[in-house]
């Protein structure tokens, strides 16, 4: 069967799919339409050969559940490549291929991949389907379980390929699980060919190549061709009780809390003030100049590929409303009733489960030394329709997105940032984009403590060089007349007994309010040499007592500390080779100079 007749009239689209065939040689080849008929065949096939297993349907209806392969349960960066026809042009923040070389190992492995399969063709577009901020892809897969989520992620099926009509202007993406040899395994993407090759993997961030591969890697080598920005942000609105809305974006390194701030809920204390906020965003936005000389956003995406463990009623309650139905959990805990269950989740485990490998599991269960196993993957995750958020906004199907009015970056450092600061202009913003970092934390492999760089949280992401990337922030700044102010936070400083000062989670709407009010001209502030830091008494704190002397510490910026800093920024820089924007190093050497003046 090829459904394909009935689909689309492309020539361009039809021969590349038949050359992609011949290649993988599937025994069928299915188009994907988007309709809510196919996708329930696709289910109970799925479900028949155990790819998925069918949920309980009168607690959570319309959810699934799936195992990965035990080697296949996150991204691959070794594996993970940019393959132009210049190596300076990947950068020194890339692993590089030579493409020719690239195609011709990796067709190697796709040969007669898909012999006994079925190729699917998915249509979809990342963004709302023919909105001028929107780019079409067609991913090409053996997996069901890669077809059910991007049905979930994107917007898919036929109205896409009405949109793209004849034109070539569509991503190539192409997408095998062959046998999941980890060795064979091959992230590929070619920014000057716009196509994507991913192989031997069914993890969602390597094989859903909508995501990460289409709407970050390849995006940010068309934003910086056409005038735009492809970031690893999230996008919320904070609406005050006069109706109006204002939109943030925000970046932070993994292991940060993007999505919870993403859905954030006003705590207590701010309650009678009125505010809502609306989740337009959790991983992604794409940001573009406007006439009016803002920058406007959109989140390419309809769904969240949450972590699932960790999330819970109190880190983030919408996120466990959100996943009530029509959810896929991979590599959670299943239970025997059909139900599913992680680490830091809600309420007790059900009692009779097994193991994100299948075993037969209970909490508290270890190993022969003794040691506790988990039931739940820690990259285990959840794939969820944006719609189903109670805190979703109206806005995410809007062609052209909202209007940003401040941009803030992030990191987890204990001792060195204070809990919020504005940047001294753009030039001085794009630094603190490109300076950032976070500390391993003890969740994570290597030595605690230890700094790692994470620019714009983008360090996995940038299809490009990171040093020409920022060059583009340097002039998309130049491009825009009222571009948002930019802002870096730290919800994570500690106090010498090494316990948090800041409560985080909903109470970081009272840092969010001083952002906005400093946008509006307002929000008291004093200049420091790293920025402008907010008064002790800048925000509001009803309903919230620190302890006396808390607010000055998570305030103090220690000249020592920052100078150390100053210098391993250096070091950073200096690894990105030698295309270094010098607008970047001069706000570093500025700042070095005040450091020195205050002393
Ligand atoms: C993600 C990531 O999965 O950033 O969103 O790794
Ligand atoms: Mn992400």
């Amino acid at each position: 069967m090829n459904n394909g007749d009935m689909m689309s009239n492309n020539r361009i689209l039809r021969n590349w799919v038949e050359e992609m065939a011949a290649l993988c040689l599937p025994e069928k080849i299915v188009w994907i339409d988007g309709s809510d008929e196919q996708r329930d065949q696709l289910r109970a096939e799925a479900c028949r050969t155990g790819e998925i297993i069918e949920l309980n349907q009168e607690i959570l209806p319309g959810c699934y559940y799936h195992r990965t392969d035990p080697l296949d349960v996150a991204r691959v960066e070794d594996k993970t490549f940019i393959c132009t026809r210049r190596e300076q042009d990947a950068g020194t923040n890339n692993n590089w291929k030579n493409p020719e070389e690239a195609y011709m190992e990796a067709a190697n492995f796709f040969r007669g991949s898909m012999r006994g399969r079925t190729m699917y063709v998915i249509p979809f577009s990342m963004g709302p389907v023919g909105s001028p901020f929107s780019k079409i892809g067609i991913e090409l897969t053996d997996s069901i379980y890669v077809v059910l989520n991007m049905l979930i992620m994107t917007r898919a099926g036929r109205e896409v390929l009405d949109v793209l009509g004849s034109s070539n202007d569509f991503t190539r993406c192409l997408h095998s699980k062959a046998d999941l040899d980890p060795e064979r395994r091959r992230i590929l993407h070619f920014p000057e060919d716009n196509t994507i090759w991913s192989v031997n993997s069914g993890y969602g961030g390597n094989v859903l190549l909508g995501k990460k591969c289409l709407s970050l890697r390849i995006a940010s080598y068309l934003a910086k061709q056409e005038g735009w920005l492809a970031e690893h942000m999230l996008i919320l609105g904070i609406e005050e009780p006069n109706g109006k809305i204002d939109y943030v974006a925000a970046a932070f390194p993994s292991a940060c809390g993007k999505t919870n701030l993403a859905m954030l809920i006003p705590p207590e204390g701010l309650k009678s003030k009125g505010y809502r906020i609306w989740t337009v965003g959790d991983d992604i936005a794409w940001i573009r100049p406007d006439t009016d000389g803002r920058l406007w956003a959109i989140n390419p995406e309809q769904g969240f590929f949450g972590v699932a463990p960790g999330t819970n009623l109190k880190s983030n309650p919408n996120a466990v409303k959100t996943v009530q139905a029509n959810t896929i959990f991979t590599n959670v805990v299943l239970g025997k009733d059909g139900t599913v269950w992680w680490e830091e989740g809600d309420g007790d485990a059900p009692a009779d489960s097994e193991d994100w490998l299948g075993r037969p599991w209970h909490p508290g269960k270890k190993d022969d030394k003794g040691k506790e196993i988990p039931g739940a993957q820690p990259n285990s995750r959840f794939t969820a329709p944006i719609q189903q958020c109670p805190s979703a906004s109206h806005r995410i199907g809007h062609h052209h997105g909202v209007p940003i009015s401040a941009i803030i970056f992030g990191g987890r450092r204990e001792r060195l940032a204070p809990l919020v600061y504005e940047s001294l202009s753009w030039n001085h913003g794009v630094y603190l984009g490109a300076s950032m970092a976070s500390e391993r934390t003890a969740a994570q492999y290597g030595k605690q403590g230890e700094v790692r760089r994470d620019p714009f949280a983008m360090l996995p992401f940038c299809g490009y060089n990171m040093a020409d990337y920022f060059k583009h922030w340097i002039q998309m700044g130049r491009a825009v007349k009222n571009a948002p102010k930019i802002f870096h936070v730290n919800w994570f400083r500690k106090d010498d007994e090494g316990k948090f000062l800041w409560p985080g989670f909903g109470e970081n709407l009272r840092v969010l309010e001083w952002v906005l009010q400093r946008c509006r001209g307002e929000g008291k502030a004093i200049e420091s040499p790293i920025g402008y830091l907010p008064t002790p008494d800048a925000f509001d704190m009803t309903g919230l007592d620190l302890p006396k002397g808390s607010m000055d510490q998570l305030l103090d910026v220690n000249n020592n500390d920052w100078k150390d800093e100053a210098m391993s920024v250096e070091t950073f820089f200096d690894s990105l080779g030698p295309r270094m924007p010098w607008e970047v190093r001069n706000e570093l050497e500025a700042l070095k100079r005040r450091l020195e003046q205050a002393k």
